[in-house]
């Protein structure tokens, strides 16, 4: 009496990544508000950046797509305690506008794959109000009223611009594209403590009249691809 047996072996393959704690120097990637950084991942891997703020400022993300089949960008924002204070994806870009952080003490963002899988080249900016804006970007920074600024906005890039108005004034700000496929300009006005006070965005241009400014101090104009994933050139203007 015969039996024949068939036997078949699964051999898998495997992409893993740690952090925990107080994370080493090694561990994670310091990153300025103001910065721009680009990455690259493999399958299952995950980036973690630092940086340090104080209670009450308040951090802008995005992270936005380069290359990779199905690469789709998470972005994740830890706090010095470890809550998880927000997470975004996008198909091309993940975007974390204004959020509020509650702790002084050093915060961590996660830079990833949406599901895990995929590798991919990205770029990550992270803006902080307060903060300086420009690091290693040579577009944003101070900005008076009625100059004009031309500028280039790589994947996942944000230009910041700051200027100084008293409460009660007002502003208007114009964003039209030079040139970039698929370019589509976005603006965002940021108070001094943070508070959106709008959003606009348009194919070709972006146009926000007349926005009332309800404090006084410094004021951040966030200058951006609709999408995020864009390789334009921008042209913030301020009238
Ligand atoms: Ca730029």
């Amino acid at each position: 009496m015969y039996k024949n047996h068939t036997f078949s072996f699964i051999t898998a393959a495997y992409g893993f990544v740690f952090f925990a704690g107080q994370l080493t120097n090694a561990a994670y990637i310091p990153i300025a508000p103001g910065e721009y950084k680009t990455g690259s991942l493999g399958a299952g891997q995950m980036h973690t950046y630092r940086f340090t703020a104080s209670a009450g400022d308040s951090a802008t993300i995005q992270m936005g797509w380069i290359s990779g089949y199905d690469f789709a960008p998470w972005v994740e924002l830890q706090a010095p305690d470890g809550t998880v204070l927000d997470a975004k994806s996008g198909d091309r870009s993940a975007y974390m506008q204004s959020v509020k952080l509650p702790q002084s003490g050093a915060y961590f963002i996660i830079a990833k794959d949406r599901s895990g899988f995929y590798g991919g080249d990205y770029g990550l900016s992270l803006v902080k109000i307060p903060g300086t804006v420009t690091v290693n970007d040579p577009n944003g920074g101070p900005m008076e009223p009625g100059e004009y600024k031309r500028g280039t906005i790589e994947p996942g890039d944000i230009d910041a611009y700051t200027f100084t108005a008293s409460a009660g004034d007002s502003a208007t700000i114009q964003m039209a594209r030079i040139s970039g496929y698929d370019f589509a300009p976005c603006v965002e006005l940021h108070a001094p403590d943070g508070t959106v006070l709008d959003v606009k965005s348009g194919g070709s241009s972006a146009y926000m009249p007349s926005v009332k400014l309800p404090q006084s101090g410094t004021y951040f104009i966030i200058a951006k691809d609709k999408s995020g994933m864009a390789l334009p050139s921008a042209t913030p203007l301020w009238i």
